[in-house]
């Protein structure tokens, strides 16, 4: 029988790449959205799906609404990928990423124990949980330390997502996903702010690419085969919870180098802290500059995970590295800018 899967956060880079998998599994997907209409359903029509999914009205603040989908929909699989993900707009909007990060997945579960159709429940749950990180690489054992209100909200996620599958017996997996990345991720995340402002400038739409911490360092993966990941975890005979990675950290600064590159640029450094500049030698212009309106009240010096456990147990492994990454990202928004400018 066709299995049917409902995903949240639809309109999202892991929702758009999910709902691709899992039509190509021959899966019936209903999408929760909490908008209506077919405005910024972008990312599904540049996978080419935006016909095949079925949109169904979902807000993770109306409880009512989620109750309601469950009901009638009925899904074998539950995927929660909804949130407000941006960590940085978690600092000026800390009531509303609490009530979406935490309380929405409490109602997603609560709904599908209250129903007993024995939906399996998936929780997009994040390594910003590690946080001021105890070791490094982080893995399943890692003591959490959140320092966001983005991601002190995602570990209740995390941990009523345990609580309902121990109490209630629920099949409910969290996957602690690291960075992942791709064509499809959000302008205001730093990769994509990146590729995305390079391509203006190497084309002569933008001046500069104004930063914040270069310093950071983050365990960035490609996004494709994460949600892959998210699928492969409900199809385990048992639920678990598990670290999805690389295994390897690269800098801000070493995302810039290598976009720049791609793009064309020949980028060299001069200065310091704030007053750092990144120049084109070959145009001698400023391209790269860095601004406290970026820094964040407290940050995430470094992530870098350990996926041993899903290798072992679901055989997921990542495939794209670092370089290869940056260059899928890159080479999409240069070609997206020429297509606009004609
Ligand atoms: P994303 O592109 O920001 O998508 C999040 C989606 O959530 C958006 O489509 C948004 O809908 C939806 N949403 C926000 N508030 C909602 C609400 N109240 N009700 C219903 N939907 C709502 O995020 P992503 O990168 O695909 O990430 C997917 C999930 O993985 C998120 O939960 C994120 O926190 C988590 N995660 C992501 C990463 C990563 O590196 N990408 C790492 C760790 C964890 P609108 O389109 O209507 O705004
Ligand atoms: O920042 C630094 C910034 O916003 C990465 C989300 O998907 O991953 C993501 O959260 C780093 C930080 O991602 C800029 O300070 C420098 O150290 O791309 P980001 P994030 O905060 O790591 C986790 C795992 C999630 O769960 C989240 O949902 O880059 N950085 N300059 C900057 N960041 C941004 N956004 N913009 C800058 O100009």
């Amino acid at each position: 029988m066709t299995k049917k899967a409902l995903i949240t956060g639809i309109r999202g880079q892991d929702g758009a790449y999910l709902a691709k998998l899992l039509l190509e599994k021959g899966y019936r997907v209903l999408g929760a959205d909490r908008r209506g209409g077919d405005l910024n359903l972008w990312r599904l029509r540049e996978l080419g799906i935006e016909h095949e999914v079925r949109m169904v009205y979902v807000d993770l603040l109306e409880p009512f609404s989620i109750l309601h989908v469950i009901e009638t929909v009925q899904p074998d699989e539950v995927y929660n990928l909804a949130a407000q993900s941006f960590v940085q707009a978690s600092y000026e909007l800390p009531v509303i990423t609490a009530q979406v990060n935490a309380m929405g997945v409490l109602y997603l579960l609560e709904a599908i124990r209250t129903h007993q159709f024995g939906s399996r429940f998936f929780q997009a749950s994040s390594s910003a949980m590690f946080g001021r990180v105890r070791q490094v690489p982080q893995d399943e054992k890692t003591a959490f330390y959140p320092t966001s209100p983005y991601s002190v909200a995602k570990l209740f996620g995390h941990w009523i997502t345990v609580n309902y599958r121990e109490a209630y017996g629920m099949f409910a997996c969290s996957g602690i996903l690291f960075n992942h990345e791709s064509p499809l991720r959000g302008r205001e995340f730093v990769t994509r702010k990146i590729t995305s402002t390079l391509a203006e400038i190497r084309y002569g739409l933008r001046d500069r690419l104004v930063l914040g911490n270069l310093d950071a360092q983050r365990d960035w993966g490609y996004a494709p085969e994460y949600v892959e990941a998210m699928w492969l975890m409900l199809q385990a005979d048992t639920p678990d919870d598990y670290v999805i990675a690389t295994g390897e950290a690269h800098s801000v600064r070493e995302f810039v180098e290598k976009a720049s590159e791609v793009a064309g640029f020949d980028l060299v450094w001069q200065g310091e802290g704030v007053d750092i500049r990144g120049v084109d030698r070959r145009s001698g212009k400023v391209i790269v500059e860095v601004s406290p309106q970026y820094f964040r009240p407290s940050e995430i010096e470094i992530l870098r995970g350990d996926y041993s456990k899903a290798k072992a147990r679901l055989g997921w492994s990542p495939k794209t590295r670092f370089e290869q990454l940056v260059e899928i990202m890159m080479e999409a928004d240069l070609r997206r800018v020429r297509e606009q400018i004609g």
